[in-house]
């Protein structure tokens, strides 16, 4: 059986623990407190972070990763695409995501930054998911038609944005449609924990 070490309120730990039950398979969750991280954490994986993913003598850490692993040991529902040619764009979007948008996360998930850096993350990612809109005037998920793990991988953030204190006009008015699409999937609703279900009202 699979275990999760997931931090409650992790955007990271939460995309691997919502592709665990769209996956619908055993699995355990371990709650780990990061301020109070358990000493096998940092023998788990070098940074010293969650998520980690162990399965008998495989450790991996790194939500992404971790999530690839999972779609290829329990291929139904398979969430990576199918097709070489979108599995590699979807991939360069992940990539894109890392860096555009959850690099401020982690500026904004760090109690000690400060308000210049946080105010300055807000703003860079109101932009970058501004951007994004427009696609989903006509497309209903990221890669089109098809719910995949790069839905996955963006919809922790558009969860936490009034918890972030993230401010989106009106030209963003349909990714919060397609937001509110993610949030009704049972397996998203399955995989909040108690923390992140308090972060919206
Ligand atoms: N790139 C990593 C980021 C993981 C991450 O930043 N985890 C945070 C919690 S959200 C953590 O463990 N922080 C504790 C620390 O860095 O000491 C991933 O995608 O898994």
């Amino acid at each position: 059986m699979m275990t999760l070490y997931s931090g409650i309120t992790c955007p990271f730990s939460q995309r691997c623990r919502f592709v665990l039950y769209e996956k619908g398979m055993d699995f355990e969750i371990k709650d780990v407190d990061i301020f109070n991280k358990p000493e096998d954490l940092a023998v788990m994986n070098p940074y010293n972070q969650v998520p980690v993913l162990v399965e008998r003598d495989l450790i991996l850490h790194e939500s992404n990763i971790i999530n690839e692993y999972i779609d290829e040991r329990f291929p139904h529902p398979q969430l990576m695409p199918g097709d070489p040619v979108m599995r590699g764009r979807g991939r360069l979007v992940l990539y894109r995501m890392e860096k555009e948008l959850f690099g401020h996360v982690k500026v904004l998930e760090m109690p000690e930054a400060n308000s210049k850096d946080q105010a300055r993350a807000r703003e860079a990612i109101a932009q970058g998911l501004t951007l994004l809109a427009p696609a989903f005037a006509k497309n209903k998920y990221i890669l089109g038609e098809e719910f995949s793990m790069i839905d996955v991988a963006l919809s922790p953030l558009l969860w936490r944005l009034d918890h972030y204190d993230i401010k989106l006009g009106k030209s963003a008015a349909s990714l919060l449609k397609y937001a509110e699409r993610i949030f009704q999937r049972e397996a998203f609703i399955e995989a909040l924990t108690p923390a992140e279900k308090a972060m919206r009202r």
